[in-house]
């Protein structure tokens, strides 16, 4: 069987689980976890933000510094180590790493076609001036804006209900993949559960690497289940 030429991956919390970053439906039956007796998807709206925005500020400052002590792992390494590799070994080859995760683990692990669909917990975006700025501390005390000066900073995060990032890049890549593979995730947020079932139209082959069977494990041609950082090290190498 001819090698695939062009590799879409796309990523969920499962692939930084053994980072030590929980992941959001680990909860005992499989539900939401919480945090602070919240439902991740009660806190991580706009609603929730006009709502009680201290709540949804000490909730994002609180994860902002607990991914500062995380380190890459195993499959967070693997990956990128594909992505160099590909053009060299498949003429034109290239690999799109799509992640739902809001972490850097991929990035600090070397991955660099990668596209942080639900943003990134290490970026501030301003509403006042709509301008975006790398972030490390809280935004808690109402922080100025680096470009305008307004305390307008919001987490650079996509909640429930806005529109995910890079989506016509994400099309694009996806309408020329040859192999989709989803990585450590449930499948229970769209777009991004969606995707297998654009991959399958356009008759790209399809592999599911996961702990258990995601909501679309149906999609995938092939499912191979396994802590990420045993499975994936596995099928890349
Ligand atoms: C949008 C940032 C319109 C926040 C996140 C009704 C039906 C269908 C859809 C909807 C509906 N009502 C509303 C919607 C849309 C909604 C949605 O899908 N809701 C769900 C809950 C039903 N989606 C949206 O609102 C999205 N926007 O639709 O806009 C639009 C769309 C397209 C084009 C134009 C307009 C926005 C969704 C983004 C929300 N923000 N994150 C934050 O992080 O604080 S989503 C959040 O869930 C995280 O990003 C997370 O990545 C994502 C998905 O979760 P997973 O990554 O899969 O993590 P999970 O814990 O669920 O699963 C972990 C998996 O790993 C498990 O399978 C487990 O087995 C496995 N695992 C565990 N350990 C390991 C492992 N695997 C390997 N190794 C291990 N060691």
């Amino acid at each position: 069987m001819s090698l695939p030429q062009h590799i879409v991956i796309l990523t969920g919390a499962g692939v930084s689980a053994e980072s030590g970053i929980d992941t959001f439906r680990s909860g005992a039956n499989g539900g939401p976890s919480l945090w602070e007796q919240h439902r991740v998807e009660d806190v991580a709206t706009p609603e929730a933000f006009v709502r009680d925005p201290d709540l949804v500020l000490r909730f994002y400052d609180m994860r902002r510094a607990a991914i500062q002590e995380k380190l890459p792992n195993a499959a967070h390494r693997a990956l990128a180590r594909l992505e160099r590799a590909w053009p060299a070994k498949v003429p034109g080859g290239s690999v799109t790493l799509v992640t739902q995760n809001v972490d850097d683990l991929h990035r600090r692990a070397g991955s660099d076609n990668l596209i942080p669909m639900h943003g990134q917990h290490l970026s501030a975006w301003c509403t006042a001036c709509d301008s975006r700025h790398a972030w490390t501390g809280p935004l808690i005390d109402r922080p100025p804006c680096p470009t305008c000066g307004t305390a307008a900073l919001r987490p650079d995060i996509v909640w429930f209900g806005e529109v995910p990032y890079r989506m016509d890049d994400i099309h694009d890549a996806m309408a020329r993949a040859d192999l989709f593979v989803s990585i450590g995730t449930s499948g229970a947020v769209y777009p991004a559960a969606g995707f297998v079932r654009l991959a399958r139209e356009i008759g790209a082959e399809t592999l599911e690497l996961n702990l258990d069977r995601s909501q679309g494990s149906a999609w995938f041609h092939d499912t191979r289940l396994g802590p990420a950082t045993q499975i994936v090290p596995d099928w890349v190498d």
